[in-house]
């Protein structure tokens, strides 16, 4: 009856001014179409979400391996873990039905590879993992929602923690064994996968004891060396894809960077410098290995970390070399990025910075201030200066790295609770809009994910921060989820396929 290309716009009209009513405060100038090949989607991760840490035969993460031996009190802020999280383990596929009934193109979800492979080892494949996923994966196709499946988010076998985890170059092997299981089961349905979540970051965190395991002090040295070992594991989970499966299952391969736009705190030439050179050194290590003709690391990382490792009486740079056959083998080893990006750094130099940051140290290297405690991710200021940068962060990439395809994977606001985030509203209205003009601006920009789905366990920061476009209640045994007012916002933005150019009147 509303085929027609008139009947059809009267439909959208009235259905977009029926939502309009029923969330009432959100002004809806809907003055810009969202075209319909590109993907607005939502996440989740398999040991923020899934909880059932010991059933059905799944191994110990190496988060449990840390989170069930004491700790310095405070270690997680609420001094939680994610045993039972989000209880996705059982919740999926009431969740499922909320993603499908919000009218979302994707979904994004990671493995958790102890629930796959419990010792670590690919000799005991856990069949009820299997099983899980093969099911969950089902249902999202059921509805026609595109599986967006990541292999590792934070989320590794305990046992590959005694082998020093990242760090150590047997550990791309044993990724390499389990990342074939993940083609060879899921490979027939999954086309969008993604190898490692936030590389640079994961091992910034890791090994300057800032918040992920191992919790190291390896600060300037082992966060270099994980990088190393996850732009080489990266780089042979992508070949193998491409030599092995693609043919026959006719997927991509990417992987996903944390990318925070970087403003100078001010216009002095010291402060311009500051905001280039950590845009290279902290948004761009991997996009130059694998997406820059010449390949390798940014120059300027290379000399930085030459340059301050001579000053500091290391015979040898810290930053591990990449060979010739290194430098090939990685380049051109992602067909799209995957974008995380949540916030604007502003950042300076001056010489108070030499009393910033352990030495050595990776922001050491790069040798910047930030206006704030990096820590402070839940400075709610840092998140509303965010459109003007992410357009700028989509731009550069476009010019600076051949314009590769790009999907934003992650992007969210946090709050600590609450069912009226009319902050959460704004802030995805604004980054979206900045999205969709940076493809306007004929960048290679495919979909855009919120962080996240449902309120999940954010890792140091427990059950505090919340993230989700649903809330969880996580003192009720059953988890109950409720949807926020951002719920009902992002389900009229992929209903109608139009966006505001800005929020207004949100009371
Ligand atoms: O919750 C995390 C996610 O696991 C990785 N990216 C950042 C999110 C918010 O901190």
């Amino acid at each position: 009856m509303f085929s027609s290309g008139k009947n059809w716009f009267v439909m959208r009209t009235y259905q977009t001014l029926i939502v309009c009513v029923l969330i009432g405060q959100i002004a809806c100038d809907q003055d810009r179409r969202i075209p319909r090949d590109f993907m607005l989607g939502s996440g989740l991760s398999s040991y923020q979400y899934e909880g059932a840490w010991n059933e059905d035969g799944r191994g110990p993460s190496f988060w449990d391996a840390e989170l069930h031996n004491p700790k310095p009190k405070d270690f997680v802020i609420d001094n939680s873990n994610a045993d039972l999280a989000a209880d996705g383990y059982h919740l999926y596929k009431e969740d499922i039905q909320l993603v499908k009934d919000m009218g979302l193109d994707s979904l994004r979800f990671s493995f958790s590879w102890p629930r796959i492979l419990p010792t670590g080892y690919a000799n005991k494949i856990n069949q009820a993992g299997i099983d899980y996923y093969n099911d969950f994966i089902d249902e999202l196709l059921k509805y026609n929602i595109t599986p967006i499946a990541t292999m590792y988010q934070m989320d590794m076998p305990a046992k590959l923690l005694e082998y020093g985890s990242w760090t150590n170059p047997a550990v791309v092997d044993f990724f390499l064994d389990y990342v074939k299981i993940l083609y060879d089961n899921f490979g027939d349905r999954v086309k969008l996968w993604i190898t490692i979540n936030e590389p640079f970051i994961y091992c910034y965190y890791s090994y300057s004891n800032i918040g992920f395991p191992p919790f190291l002090d390896l600060s300037g040295v082992g966060d270099y060396i994980c990088m190393k070992n996850m732009l080489i594991a990266n780089a042979r989970a992508y070949r193998l894809y491409h030599k092995h499966y693609r043919k026959q299952q006719g997927g991509q391969v990417g992987l996903i960077l944390l990318n925070n736009w970087h403003e100078p705190l001010t216009n002095s030439t010291d402060d311009v410098e500051a905001a280039d050179d950590s845009n290279k050194f902290m948004n761009e290590m991997f996009l130059h290995a694998i997406f820059s003709e010449v390949g390798g690391y940014p120059k300027i990382v290379k000399q930085k970390i030459d340059a301050k490792s001579a000053e500091q009486g290391f015979p040898r740079s810290r930053l591990p070399p990449l060979s010739e056959s290194e430098i090939k083998m990685i380049k051109g080893t992602a067909d799209f990025v995957g974008l995380n990006s949540y916030f604007t750094s502003y950042v300076y130099r001056n010489r108070s910075v030499d009393d910033l940051h352990h030495v050595p140290s990776m922001l050491n290297d790069v040798y910047i201030g930030f206006d704030v405690d990096p820590a402070a991710l839940d400075a709610s200021y840092r998140f509303k200066s965010v459109p003007d940068s992410a357009y700028k962060l989509l731009m550069n990439i476009k010019e600076s790295y051949n314009n590769p395809p790009i999907y934003i994977t992650e992007n969210g606001y946090t709050t600590q609770g609450g069912l009226d985030d009319d902050d959460r509203v704004e802030y995805i209205n604004d980054f979206l809009n900045a999205v969709l003009d940076a493809r306007e601006g004929g960048c290679d920009v495919r979909g855009y994910n919120v962080w996240s789905f449902i309120d999940l366990f954010e890792w140091k920061y427990g059950y505090v921060n919340k993230y989700g476009l649903y809330e969880v209640d996580f003192s009720s045994p059953n988890r109950t989820r409720t949807a926020r007012k951002s719920a009902h916002y992002y389900k009229n933005i992929a209903t109608t396929r139009t966006i505001s150019k800005k929020v207004k009147e949100i009371k």
